[in-house]
């Protein structure tokens, strides 16, 4: 039966697209790229980082560059040492854990004068938030409510589509 063939692959295609469909890249500063008198709070506001999800610093190489710091180097923008510098031009980062995280140009006066920097707070992966039937983690409860929600209308939607497909 061909609607047997077709279930099977919405089931496969249920568990595999959370995996790659929810990954997102994110060109920090969108058009304006990685540069300096960019908003950066207001950029990030909006948006939602999960694990899995990629920030892509663009910039003319040798112009800027790309650290990686703690809460404290953020506020002062203490800058470690240049060896530790992402400096492409294109340097794209995998956020790999939730929490946190804090970037900031090292170059120049970029970061104090200029507001070159960025923070984030990377929520879980999808799947992770989804899988977990029984009481959500302790962490941020309305994020996983939010993104099982999403989800759940995702797959309706995907379900609604394969409906009408055999209908
Ligand atoms: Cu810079």
């Amino acid at each position: 039966m061909a609607s047997m063939n077709l279930f099977a692959v919405l089931a496969i295609i249920c568990i595999v697209i959370p995996r790659v469909a929810f990954a997102t890249e994110y060109i920090v500063g969108d058009d304006s790229g990685w540069t300096i008198k960019f908003d950066y709070a207001a950029w990030a506001k909006d948006k939602e980082f999960r694990v899995g999800d990629k920030l892509v610093f663009a910039y003319p190489v040798g112009g800027h560059n790309v650290h990686k710091v703690n809460a404290t180097g953020f506020k002062e923008c203490i800058v470690p040492p240049e060896s530790e510098a992402l400096s492409s031009g294109n340097d794209v980062i995998t956020l790999a854990t939730p929490g946190n995280k804090w970037y900031l140009c090292g170059v120049g006066q970029h970061c104090t004068d200029g507001g070159q920097k960025l923070s984030i707070a990377v929520l879980p992966a999808f799947e992770e938030t989804w899988q977990a039937p029984s009481p959500a983690p302790a962490s941020p409860s309305s994020a996983t409510g939010i993104a099982t929600s999403r989800y759940q209308i995702f797959i309706v939607a995907l379900i609604t589509i394969a409906m009408a497909i055999i209908v």
